[in-house]
């Protein structure tokens, strides 16, 4: 009997050599987790309350390995392969993301490790994107950008071996896990060679910027890594300092005491020298990186109100700069509860009930868990949003593509042909909170009970 090693210490591994395959590969990426360390360290030192809820909640140990990544794939079949691959690592499709609303022709889901365990443990996800080519209306170009796409396979033979392997025996032992890391990260290196010649280029990137990058290329690189800042305020101003070009605003809700769902920016991606076939040189722009502050996971209520307050914040703040833009944004969401009290008690935010120490020798008859947190029996604490934001996402996508977007790609939502394509159900994000929560206060009661 060999020993398997556990999909997370799979996923643990290959998200650190993924982060120093792009650390070689786009040494800006270095400096930004260096800047964001720097403000981590600074915000722990200034917030004790925070570090300590940081602590107690297992959230600090995670920070620093924290961040998610993005992939874009060209074919049906490249997706469903990806969804094997990613088992590897006890990474499973969570959510539905339509970007076609946003003007760019992708669907999208994220891969990422499902129970408190194993996100407690390396939490690290991918942006994963399948192009659209039923969205391009030139047939001529459509059929081109298929050709093209058929022709190619994005995985190693030794990546597809070491899947099957890992599927027939149920798990993958020291050695054959530090290869399928090895195999499985070829799929998301940079290629500085095209696989088409410049004219195929320009004609598809005349179509769509994004268009090109998937499909030129040998393979899905990796485009972007996100380190998880505690101070994402702080890490925009800095930016410049160090000699990073930040994207205009900051994605999302506005400072907040209690922070909610997603805040994100990033760096602008960078020009890279391409050679096209035929020898000719060029060049392209798709990898930048990317910061995250993550907040509360919310309910449908309060992500209705989170959705309403947005589109209005907006509409106030469109062309406004990062400072103007977070002013708009902070005084349309006034009308956001901002405590921890206020967010349960309006069913708008989800948290993970246990008991207090004080709280394992109580002997009362009462079971109301407000009332038992009043009177320190039990806690609550905010359950970490693990997930992305359309609006968000689509930001992020259009500076990264020059504000190229298109309408005509809207409302295009296709739930049901991206999980054809994927071979597999996405698991719902909001409904995987809910059972946390709910699970969370059975324990408490049971543990009363008993
Ligand atoms: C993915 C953009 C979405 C995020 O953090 O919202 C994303 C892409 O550009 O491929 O990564
Ligand atoms: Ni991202």
């Amino acid at each position: 009997m060999t020993a398997f090693i556990s999909t997370d210490d799979v996923r643990d591994r290959f998200s650190k050599a993924m982060s120093a395959m792009y650390q070689e590969e786009v040494p800006q990426y270095t400096t930004l987790l260096d800047l964001v360390a720097t403000v981590n360290q600074e915000t722990l030192d200034a917030q004790p309350a925070l570090k300590h809820r940081l602590e107690t909640q297992s959230e600090l140990e995670r920070l620093s390995v924290e961040r998610h990544g993005a992939i874009r794939v060209g074919t049906e079949a490249e997706l469903a392969m990806l969804r094997r691959l990613f088992a590897v690592m006890g990474m499973f499709p969570v959510g539905y993301y339509d970007l076609s609303e946003a003007g760019v022709p992708v669907h999208s889901t994220a891969f990422r490790p499902i129970d408190d365990a194993a996100l407690a443990r390396n939490p690290f996800r991918v942006f994963t994107s399948l192009l659209r080519l039923e969205l391009i209306e030139n047939d001529e170009l459509r059929q081109k950008a298929a050709g093209i796409l058929a022709k190619r396979d994005i995985f190693t033979a030794g990546a597809r071996e070491l899947i099957a392997l890992y599927e027939s025996q149920g798990g993958l032992d020291d050695a054959q896990a530090d290869a399928f890391v090895e195999e499985a990260l070829e799929t998301f290196r940079w290629h500085q060679d095209a696989t088409v010649d410049i004219a195929t280029y320009q004609a598809l990137h005349d179509e769509h910027r994004l268009i090109a990058d998937v499909v030129c290329f040998r393979g899905p690189h990796i485009n972007h890594l996100t380190p998880r800042t505690l101070d994402i305020d702080e890490v925009q101003r800095r930016m410049p300092l160090v000699g990073i070009n930040p994207k205009a605003v900051i994605e999302g809700p506005p400072p907040r005491k209690r922070p909610i769902l997603l805040r994100q920016t990033s760096f602008k991606a960078l020009e890279e020298t391409i050679r096209f076939a035929g020898d000719a040189q060029g060049t392209h722009t798709a990898r930048f990186g990317e910061i995250e502050q993550r907040g509360v996971a919310l309910t449908p209520k309060g992500r209705e109100l989170y959705d309403r307050l947005l589109t209005q914040g907006r509409k106030l703040s469109a062309g406004k700069e990062n400072d103007a833009h977070q002013q708009v944004m902070s005084e349309v969401f006034v009308d956001f509860p901002d405590d921890d009290a206020a967010l349960r008690v309006e069913g708008l935010a989800f948290f993970h009930y246990h008991l207090t120490e004080k709280g394992l020798d109580y002997q009362g008859q009462e079971r109301d868990l407000e009332r038992l947190i009043d009177q320190g029996v039990v806690e609550a604490h905010p359950i970490t949003y693990e997930d992305f934001l359309p609006v968000s996402a689509a930001g992020i996508f259009q500076s990264n593509l020059g504000g190229d977007t298109n309408g005509a790609y809207a409302g295009n939502a296709n739930r049901d042909a991206f999980e054809a394509a994927l071979g597999a159900p996405v698991t719902d994000e909001l409904a995987l909170y809910a059972e946390r929560e709910k699970r969370s206060k059975q324990q408490v009661l049971a543990a009363l009970n008993a």
